[in-house]
């Protein structure tokens, strides 16, 4: 990885990191813990943002350890194994069931602002770099200027760009952009859609509708279903994500602005809150900042 991205990715684990490990390591060699210490101990991991379940399952597994053990195990040890146990091996590809040498589609979705069209430019650039042959569909036709960017980003990274007129059907534009791509012998459709509010039940059939077409039109395994959070969106992106979740079938999550003081933490949370793999980490507004989500690099990251 080149030495800038990897330098924005740790310091995202940094924020997990500080403090919470030394806290550890004292409590652990301390005689006797108070309750208030466990308490405050469960406080530091909320700041974290791996959300208050998981923060009450560390903080009583960790003092059990110690109890049971008598202080001899090895706490950085079970640290790991149970940091690493909200992963599954091998779920952060994309694609892992796809048939090869058909036309393959990410669909993107989430609220407003997450950062769904940066992320399309940047998958694009992977993708192409990877050797694919990219069509960036822009489904937003709500918004003019939503296909411009679109259509700037296709530019950039040296793909086609498809997208229809200013309030054409979403649904109508993505069939003929995912029939296009199968006429042009493309291997990747990247599907950008308008930002979505949970309020709004119009707004919400019609992404149903579009995630319909996508899926009607390819293979199973071929179809990745992405949800785009913002690592700074806390509680409330939970809460507008859970409307998102039941009209598309979400096969994988991509994690935004981990650059820009994101705890760390939150991706413990969305995996165990949503029961999804995260599949890139964004880490900036360049073409190449997204990195592939590496379980084991990140938890290692943490524990030692
Ligand atoms: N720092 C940072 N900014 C990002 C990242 N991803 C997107 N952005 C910015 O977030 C803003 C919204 O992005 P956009 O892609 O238009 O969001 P959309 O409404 O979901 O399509 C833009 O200013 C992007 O440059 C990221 O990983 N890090
Ligand atoms: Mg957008």
């Amino acid at each position: 990885m080149e030495k800038g991205l990897w330098k924005r990715w740790l310091q995202g684990v940094e924020r997990i990191k500080e403090g919470v490990k030394e806290r550890l390591a004292q409590l652990w060699s301390q005689k006797s813990t108070g309750p208030e210490e466990w308490e405050e101990l469960e406080e530091m991991l909320i700041a974290t943002d791996i959300g208050p379940a998981l923060a009450m399952e560390l903080v009583t597994e960790f003092r059990s350890l110690k109890e049971r053990s008598r202080g001899s195990a090895d706490w950085r040890e079970w640290l790991y194994g149970k940091l690493i146990s909200f992963f599954k091996e091998g779920e952060h590809n994309l694609f892992p069931q796809a048939q090869p040498d058909f036309l393959k589609a990410i669909f993107l979705v989430g609220i407003n602002g997450v950062g769904k069209t940066t992320t399309a430019g940047k998958l694009a650039y992977l993708a192409q770099e990877r050797g694919e042959k990219v069509v960036l569909i822009s489904a937003d036709t709500f918004r003019a200027a939503a296909n411009e960017q679109l259509a700037i980003w296709a530019e950039r990274v040296g793909c086609r760009f498809f997208g229809g007129s200013p309030g054409a059907d979403p649904a109508a534009v993505v069939y003929d952009g995912l029939q296009s791509a199968l006429k042009s012998k493309e291997t990747l459709a990247i599907v950008d859609t308008a930002g979505r509010s949970h309020v709004n039940k119009n707004l919400l059939a019609e992404l149903e509708k579009v995630s319909r077409v996508v899926r009607r039109f390819l293979p199973e395994g071929n179809v990745e279903n992405i949800l785009v959070i913002d690592a700074l969106a806390g509680q409330n992106a939970f809460v507008q994500v859970s409307a998102i979740v039941q009209v598309v079938p979400l096969t994988g999550i991509i994690l935004t602005k981990w650059d820009s003081q994101a705890k760390g933490g939150i991706l413990f949370r969305i995996r165990r809150e949503f029961g999804l793999p995260v599949k890139y980490i964004g880490v900036g507004e360049g073409v190449d900042d997204l990195i592939p989500f590496d379980a084991h690099e990140f938890v290692r990251a943490i524990v030692f």
